[in-house]
Order: C-alpha cells, then structure tokens, then sequence
C-alpha cells in the first residue's frame, strides 16, 4: 500500500539466520524483500558469520543488512517482514532468543523514533550488536541514528565479538 504523496523514506533491514542453511535464507530473503510492493532495494551489505548472542547451545549466525526506499508505513513494512519470515518456515518457539531460520528487524526507519508495542525503532540492541552495526557501517558510513547518534561512534564503542565477513 502507498501512503500518501509522501516521498519515500530510506529504512534499514537486519537480516539473521542460524538454522537451514543460512545463507540460501538471507539470498531468498533478500529477494523476497526487494519484490515487495513499495520496496526498492538501495543497498546490501556484505554476509558476515557471528557467534549467538543469547544461549550459547545453537548454530553461528549469518548476518547482513540491507537498505531500502520505501512507500510502506512501519507497520506494514513490519507485517510484510514477518510474511517472507513465515514463508521462510519460521517457527515462533517459547523460547527467548532461540535458533532461527529467518529474523527481519527494522532498525532503522528515516529520522523516527518509533515506540509501538510490536515495534521498537531505531532497533533496542542495535548500539550492543556487532552483527547489525559493523553491516549497517558497510552500507551508510554517514548514518545518524535516531536518538544515538552517528553510526561511525557506534562502531567505534562496540567489540567485534568474533563478526567477521563471508567470502
Ligand atoms: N546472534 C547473532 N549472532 N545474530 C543474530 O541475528 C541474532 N539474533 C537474535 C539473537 C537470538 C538475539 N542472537 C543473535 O535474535
């Protein structure tokens, strides 16, 4: 759907997957968000490999982040996410922070700052995750994050943990 006459608004998408080959679901995933309606792909960051955050006793992750223009309001470009999340056999377990074929977060949305009860933008671990912030860094250097600042500040207060690039 298409709001208003309002121009477009640059959003930034975390992609993550540790279960089903990892890979081949963020390259489907990436496709899939490019062929939504009022989506149009600007960037894709490198794929890097990272070590779980949360429990321990699951797969490493493959982590990317794209970033796009879009006519969608958050809360259908939410909605949308969680369709290509669901297409792509997520299943919601009991469980925090558990293994996952496919997670698709906004991070950031334009200059908003967005407190919903499903949605939290700029994304609340955005500052602590080297997995979003080193892939956010590679496609928009000169970012500001809403409400934290800029994105090269960020980098620089936050350790590695073991991210390093595929291929
Ligand atoms: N850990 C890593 N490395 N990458 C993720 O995408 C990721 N996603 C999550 C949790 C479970 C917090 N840990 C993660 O949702």
């Amino acid at each position: 759907m298409k709001h208003s006459d309002c121009a477009p608004i640059i959003a930034y998408i975390g992609l993550g997957s540790n279960l089903a080959k990892p890979v081949v679901q963020i390259k489907s995933a990436r496709i899939a968000i490019a062929s939504l309606a009022g989506v149009q792909e600007l960037a894709f960051s490198s794929l890097y490999h990272s070590l779980p955050m949360g429990p321990q006793d699951q797969p490493d992750y493959v982590n990317a982040v794209m970033g796009v223009a879009t006519d969608l309001l958050p809360m259908e470009l939410l909605r949308s996410l969680q369709h290509i999340e669901n297409e792509h056999g997520r299943v919601r377990k009991a469980e925090r922070w558990g293994a996952r074929t496919l997670d698709l977060d906004i991070l950031i949305y334009g200059d908003q700052e967005i407190d919903l009860p499903d949605l939290t933008v700029p994304h609340k671990g955005l500052a602590e995750r080297s997995f979003v912030l080193y892939p956010l860094f590679e496609i928009a250097p000169q970012l500001l994050v809403p409400g934290k600042g800029p994105i090269a500040d960020l980098v620089a207060e936050c350790p590695l943990s073991g991210l390093r690039r595929l291929e």
